[in-house]
């Protein structure tokens, strides 16, 4: 019997619109979520050129299914192993993938959800968002790539704090943190970041993937490797750069 999908995909021109369609678990991800993000990360339409992600009703992201943990928990730990395997697979499609990702934060973007909403590129908070790393109370550990992507994102001291004390950020903090990148009022989070991935699908292609993908892993090199690597993934983008820095003068010329 095939299960009804969980995420509802909407094309709006070169942006596609993607949303987590569980609001009445509070858009928890359970196995099937993971895997349809898979399916679709995998394969982007070939004619995306930006993606929003967001989720239905109060809350981004209550992070693991935390029943459905319970119902499938395997004493063997090697077999237990599998759930964050696929959950790599699924963070790393997106934040290593082909086409830019704009996450909408509202309400609860903890555990796993924060986890998700790290791997997205550009992260636009509504004011009721709030940002938690509950695992520890839960007697568990992030296991959705958090403890990779968080602290390049907030450092680790501060991971670690949030963890140990549970403590909750909110939106404007979250802004400070990096957690975000925009807050703006509850209910208006979609359509601005409709507007910015309409900014960034009219970039040339190959330049947002060198930046999703170049960015994170040259940062991650040492000086003489990092250089190599930026005249190299630099060499591979310019297609039709004689195109669009003549346009620009031109666009300024006429503007004058
Ligand atoms: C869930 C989940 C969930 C809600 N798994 N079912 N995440 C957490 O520890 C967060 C747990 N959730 C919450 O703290 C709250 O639900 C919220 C703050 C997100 C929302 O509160 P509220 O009052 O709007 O909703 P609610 O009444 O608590 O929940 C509504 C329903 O969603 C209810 O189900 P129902 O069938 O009884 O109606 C809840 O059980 C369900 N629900 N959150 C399953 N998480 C790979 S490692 C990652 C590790 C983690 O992510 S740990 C953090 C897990």
């Amino acid at each position: 019997m095939s299960q009804t999908p969980l995420l509802k995909v909407e094309q709006h021109g070169p942006v596609y619109a993607l949303a987590i369609d569980r609001a009445d678990q509070r858009n928890a991800l359970n196995h099937q979520l993971i895997e349809e993000l898979i399916a679709f990360f995998a394969n982007p339409p070939t004619d995306a050129r930006a993606i929003v992600l967001h989720g239905h009703g109060e809350h981004f992201c209550a992070g693991l299914d935390l029943k459905e943990l319970l119902a499938t928990r395997s004493e063997n730990t090697i077999i237990d192993q599998r759930r964050s395997k696929a959950w790599y697979r699924a963070f790393d499609l997106i934040q290593f993938g082909e086409v830019p990702v704009i996450s909408v934060l509202q309400g609860a973007v903890v555990g796993g959800g924060l986890e998700l909403a790290a791997s997205t590129h550009v992260r636009v908070a509504e004011r009721s968002a709030f940002f938690q790393l509950p695992e520890g109370q839960r007697g568990i550990f992030v296991g959705g790539s958090g403890s990779v992507r968080i602290p390049r994102i907030i450092g680790a001291g501060r991971m670690v704090e949030m963890m140990l004390t549970g403590r909750t950020h909110d939106a404007e903090t979250g802004l400070q943190l990096g957690l975000a990148h925009y807050v703006v009022d509850n209910g208006t989070g979609l359509a601005f970041a409709m507007k910015l991935a309409a900014t960034v699908a009219t970039n040339a292609p190959m330049s947002n993937y060198a930046v999703i993908n170049g960015i994170p892993r040259i940062s991650d090199m040492g000086h003489a490797e990092g250089l190599f690597a930026e005249t190299m993934v630099a060499s591979m983008t310019g297609a039709d750069a004689s195109q669009r820095i003549t346009g620009f003068f031109e666009g300024r010329k006429a503007q004058k």
